[in-house]
């Protein structure tokens, strides 16, 4: 029985990756720096894998920025926007990835370019980039293949690899069209694909490689009859002698409802995530003709928990009873690229704690353990190991919190319910807050600087006083409040400057949680997340932001916003419990959050805004019953949280990266939502959203790029959006929070969006 790894971290078990890309932008790293950074991280993830006993281990795995904008660079998918200005390849993905805006020099012409739309991978914490069609996107294979270069690399290392790729139909149907080519349903442009597909299996094949895994995640959606017969058309054109076997792979989800569509191809293999959806285990195995293996994806990619080995390999004896030992592979869920990469890289966890965890590094082996089992090796001392380690999670106390567990039997549909409906509480605010029409605001947080992350750094290694670090807080705090007023913004935020990440923050101060000190995940391009860990029942020792916001209150007249995440947030941002339900974790942490929104409401703090970007990607992949159960219990933890509070104070919520369901967030009951709008080029969004009943920002400008708008470009979109949109209850914000960009950006950005809405105002 082989063993598998699907995909390995490519950031570096100390950020290397964050570093070089990060000093490459800023001209402070060459190109030949930044590509030998890649080399060695490449390098490295192979020979660890190598070295614990990994059979099949991947390549292509690694990416600069995202693994499915490096295949739009592969097949030429490049909008012509991006190749006129004659940059270097490396400077075309980023470009691609994250705009780039350049003032001309005395040799090279000015750069002016935004971002490719940038989405979550499946209900991950991931972001790739989409793939953007139009009419006259010509497929052609790069000529630097880069699977065929990673593959050789690792093969001159002595290493022989799987390369990895994202099948045709998936990455089709993940893309979206160009705003020139609207009418462009990129699924029909398989037959002009395919060509290109069979050109690159086959210069794989040519460099050695006998076996590639085929991604198609799409296999866990709901598909359309027109996407599901593509299957078979893709696959009997790419399964030939001169390709390499093909493995198709599938993860995060059951399979069972697209079988008709796969279970004919002709291919070499099948992965499913068994993790997850252990239930599909009989019907997706007996899709196995002739010689087809089963990988059987049963350690978890998306997790951190260490596999229970007992329960695993009573599965894969199943497994291996039911299609032969000499077929079945042992292997990771999915790419591990969502887990941190090593836990000895973790000094300061609890031992107890510690022990029950499993990162990248540790999956890699677990996955040869199980692996060696299945073949009759002697494993018993790994075995005993691990029973232990399961036993001490199962029989610990530090999980359970009476207290907690009762509270949440009370939890009824008054508590989670405003005093008024929305018509009366507009009414009271209005009054109260007397706010312009087409008010302006921002997200939440501002530029984290240098000198914020140095200064927090000083203060967690302790070579700073407490006081001195609050001292330097409030004077940040004050910075912001003063810019805001200088410029014109109405609602006004504290700038966030104390808090690290949107849920390491609360996690680091509710009881329940474990936090890291190095557990890096990817988030996108060189933006990365440390998420913490729900290990028990969720408590609020005590408040959490009061005094922060009182502070930043006290400076102004203005009403400065309340920031909290949300429950449903805070759960799908941290690694969760996988001993109780989601549902469970979500309205424990909506009553801490409660008594935190209480508490600021009585501290003075009335307008409070409440985030919930992931609510979307929380979202059961499938429709079905485990669907409406999620809507129904988000927007409960939700209601919990916010609804402790008087009618005249405001609640905002915000949502960004996913296409967005308008109902889904209508049953938030939120007095003002904001929501990351500016990539959505097509009108039928502004039309989605155009009978929301409460009020609400459509994000003006992309801050995932350090490009300015224009006052006219700002007043030219919203005039497009006032066509259909209500202008009595449409307000002024950008996309999301402003922590990644920088202060010169931001003033110029904003005092732009401040001067159309200033202008919009003596208009209407
Ligand atoms: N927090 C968490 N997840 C997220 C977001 C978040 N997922 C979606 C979205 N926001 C992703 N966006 C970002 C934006 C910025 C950063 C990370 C994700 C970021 N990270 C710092 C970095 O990589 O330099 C590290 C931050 C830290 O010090 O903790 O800037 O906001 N959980
Ligand atoms: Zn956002």
């Amino acid at each position: 029985v082989q063993s598998s790894v699907l995909g390995f971290p490519r950031i570096g078990g100390q950020r290397e990756l964050k570093k070089v890309t990060e000093a490459y932008w800023s001209g402070k790293a060459t190109v030949e720096e930044l590509l030998e950074t890649g080399k060695s991280l490449r390098a490295h993830n192979w020979k660890l894998q190598k070295e614990a006993g990994v059979d099949i281990i991947a390549s292509n795995d690694f990416s600069f920025y995202d693994q499915v904008l490096d295949l739009s660079l592969l097949f030429n998918v490049v909008p012509d926007r991006y190749t006129k200005f004659d940059l270097a390849p490396i400077d075309v993905l980023f470009a691609m990835g994250r705009g780039l805006q350049r003032k001309a020099t005395e040799t090279t012409a000015a750069v002016d370019v935004t971002a490719l739309e940038m989405v979550k991978w499946f209900d991950s914490n991931y972001h790739y980039v989409r793939p953007t069609f139009s009419h006259s996107t010509e497929f052609k294979l790069n000529s630097v293949a880069k699977p065929v270069v990673e593959f050789n690399e690792a093969k001159a290392l002595g290493i022989h690899t799987r390369p990895v790729i994202l099948g045709p139909v998936s990455y089709l149907y993940l893309g979206k069209a160009d705003k020139d080519s609207l009418d462009l349903d990129p699924i029909t442009l398989l037959e002009k694909i395919l060509p290109v597909y069979k050109q690159l299996l086959s210069e794989l094949k040519a460099a050695g490689a006998n076996q590639v895994q085929i991604d198609e995640p799409i296999l866990v959606l709901d598909l359309p009859e027109s996407v599901k017969e593509k299957f078979q058309v893709a696959y009997d054109a790419l399964v030939s002698e001169s390709a390499p076997e093909l493995t198709l792979t599938s993860y995060f989800g059951d399979v069972r409802p697209n079988l008709k569509a796969i279970e004919s191809l002709p291919v070499a293999g099948f992965h499913f995530d068994f993790v997850r959806v252990p239930e599909q285990f009989n019907e997706v195995s007996s899709i196995l003709k002739g010689e087809q293996t089963l990988s059987v994806g049963i350690v978890d990619g998306r997790n951190i928990w260490k596999t229970d080995f007992s329960k695993a390999a009573k599965f894969i004896k199943a497994a291996v009873e039911k299609v032969g030992a000499e077929k079945v592979i042992v292997a990771t869920s999915s790419s591990l690229l969502h887990t941190p990469v090593d836990l000895e890289n973790e000094t300061k966890l609890e031992p107890i704690i510690k022990d029950w965890f499993s990162f990248a590094t540790q999956k890699v082996s677990e996955v040869v353990v199980l692996a060696k089992e299945a073949s009759g090796d002697d494993v018993a001392t790994e075995f005993a190991a691990n029973a232990a380690s399961i036993k001490s999670r199962v029989e610990s106390s530090i999980t359970t919190n009476p207290k907690v567990q009762e509270r949440l039997a009370t939890i009824n549909e008054s508590l989670a319910t405003r005093q008024s409906p929305f018509p009366e509480r507009l009414a009271v605010q209005k009054e109260k807050y007397n706010l312009p029409l087409f008010p302006t605001t921002t997200i939440g947080s501002f530029p984290q600087t240098k000198d914020i992350r140095v200064n927090r750094n000083k203060f967690t290694k302790g070579t700073i006083t407490a006081e001195e670090y609050e001292t330097f807080i409030n004077k940040e705090i004050e910075t912001v409040i003063r810019f805001q007023e200088e410029i014109g913004l109405d609602v006004l935020v504290h700038g966030e400057p104390e808090r690290n990440d949107m849920v390491q923050y609360f996690g680091e101060q509710l009881k329940g949680f474990a936090f890291t000190t190095n557990g890096w995940v990817q988030s996108y391009g060189s933006r990365y997340v440390r998420p913490p860990i729900i290990v028990g029942d969720v408590s609020r020792p005590k408040n959490m932001t009061v005094k922060e916001s009182v502070y930043a209150q006290s400076l102004s007249k203005s009403p400065v916003k309340g920031m909290l995440t949300g429950p449903v947030t805070i759960l799908r941002w941290s690694f969760p419990r996988d001993d109780v339900s989601g549902k469970v974790q979500a309205l424990q942490l909506g009553l801490a959050l409660r008594d935190e929104v209480t508490d600021l409401e009585a501290a003075g703090i009335t307008v409070i805004q409440v985030d919930e970007p992931a609510i979307r990607e929380g979202l059961p992949l499938r429709a079905g019953q485990e669907r409406s159960d999620y809507l129904n219990w988000a927007a409960q933890s939700f209601r919990v949280a916010t609804s402790g509070v008087d009618n005249s104070t405001q609640i905002h919520s915000h949502f960004c990266y996913s296409d967005l369901d308008p109902n889904h967030i209508k049953a938030l009951d939120a007095d003002v939502v904001s929501i990351e709008f500016s990539k959505k080029d097509d009108p039928k969004y502004i039309q989605e959203f155009s009978d929301y009943p409460n009020h609400i920002g459509l994000g003006l400008f992309d801050i995932h790029s350090p490009r300015i708008p224009s006052k006219e470009e700002f007043v030219a979109r919203v005039e497009e959006i006032l066509k259909v949109y209500p202008a009595a209850n449409f307000w002024f914000n950008p996309d999301c929070g402003l922590k990644t960009r920088g202060w010169p950006e931001v003033r110029e950005s904003l005092t732009n969006m401040v001067n159309a809405a200033k202008e919009f105002r003596a208009k209407y």
